[in-house]
């Protein structure tokens, strides 16, 4: 059962999945490329946002803080603007769906799909010895999305491949057992969906090097460390303020990229606010200034938010619920298809 319009809508709204790891610093990255795409679609779409535990142990994390993470990430996408009345947002191991969807998927995906993923090499590259999970990551995330017969994915430029081999997974089991799940597609911001390291414009800003002095600003950082931050970062020894391919320029086509992401200025109007700047310190402190602006409010609210974790707890339960109510029935779904519906006697004895 798909469609959950308001009354008097006719026509379905489109379903959207996507989730967020509470690992690390959430950064601009993840905000410009993610999850400001999702506050802002939020009132056309059907919605279900899901803080990825499951995903986050693929590599070691500190119990503890694992707790205290995935609390303070669902703060910090309300303080953003999700809107709990609008948007399902729920713990992914809250919602046992998902890692048996992972186990049935699991068992329909080749191996060799797994092995040319470009972020398990990367991140395999850096790790003396590799977990199942971490070359299951991109399964579990089809399940994730399939579970809910999401048709959009907003995600960042990174996770375009997962999406991809996500649809690939939907369509081998369609074939092989009947029409089960849609087909989703990836929506990737045309601006802001790769937000690269202030510290070395050539590598994407990732939250595993957030904690790197002069690498990320962290959604959560005050105005005067994002003003450090970005007065910091790496530009070239010329002086022309423009949008450009030129892999030397890379610097400041990454700032201005945030400028506009941040304004929603077109690319021309970008450029036109920079021709009376006098040098790359004019730009990165004008950059600096929008920053801190859209990302103050939203670290008070959050400062608010994660004082009240009763509340903050009762939420995610209901959004766990909402989210069971769409993932349940699906779930039911796929053991049928595969053959996995022999009932366990009430009684043994
Ligand atoms: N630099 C980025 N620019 C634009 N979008 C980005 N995203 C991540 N980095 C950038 C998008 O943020 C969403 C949530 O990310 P995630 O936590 O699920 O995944 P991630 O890719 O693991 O985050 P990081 O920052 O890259 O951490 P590391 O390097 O530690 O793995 C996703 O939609 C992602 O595309």
């Amino acid at each position: 059962m798909k469609p959950t319009n308001p009354p008097g809508e006719t026509a379905a709204r489109k379903r959207v999945f996507s989730g967020i790891q509470p690992s690390g610093d959430v950064h601009l990255g993840n905000y410009l490329g993610a999850i400001k795409g999702w506050v802002d679609r939020q009132t056309e779409k059907d919605n279900f946002f899901c803080v990825v535990d499951l995903h986050a142990i693929t590599t070691p994390q500190d119990p503890d803080a694992l707790v205290r993470q995935t609390r303070s990430m669902s703060a910090l996408l309300l303080a953003a603007g999700l809107d709990p009345s609008l948007s399902a947002l729920f713990v992914q191991s809250h919602v046992t769906a998902h890692a048996e969807a992972c186990w049935l998927l699991n068992c329909v995906t080749p191996v060799g799909w797994l092995e040319r993923m470009t972020q398990y090499k990367d991140k395999a590259a850096k790790q003396e010895s590799i977990t199942t999970g971490l070359l299951d990551y991109p399964v579990l995330m089809a399940g994730d999305i399939l579970l809910y017969d999401a048709d959009e994915v907003p995600v960042g430029d990174d996770q375009r491949q997962h999406v991809e081999l996500a649809r690939d997974i939907a369509q081998r089991f369609n074939r092989l057992y009947g029409d089960t799940f849609v087909v989703p597609q990836a929506v990737i911001p045309q601006v802001g969906a790769r937000v690269m390291g202030l510290d070395d414009p050539t590598a994407k800003m990732s939250k595993s090097e957030s904690a790197a002095r002069g690498h990320a600003v962290r959604m959560l950082d005050g105005p005067d460390e994002i003003q450090r931050s970005i007065m910091r970062a790496v530009t070239d020894s010329g002086n022309e303020i423009r949008f450009s391919d030129d892999p030397g320029k890379a610097g400041v086509d990454n700032l201005l990229g945030i400028y506009r992401v941040i304004t929603g200025r077109g690319e021309a109007e970008t450029e036109a606010d920079f021709a009376d700047a006098r040098g790359y310190g004019d730009l990165k402190a004008r950059v600096a200034e929008v920053v801190i602006d859209a990302l103050t409010p939203i670290r008070r609210r959050y400062d608010e938010l994660i004082r009240d974790t009763a509340e903050l707890d009762r939420l995610l339960a209901r959004g766990a619920e909402r989210a069971e109510a769409v993932s349940g029935p699906k779930l039911d779904e796929m053991k049928r298809r595969v053959g996995l519906t022999l009932r366990r006697p009430a009684h043994t004895g």
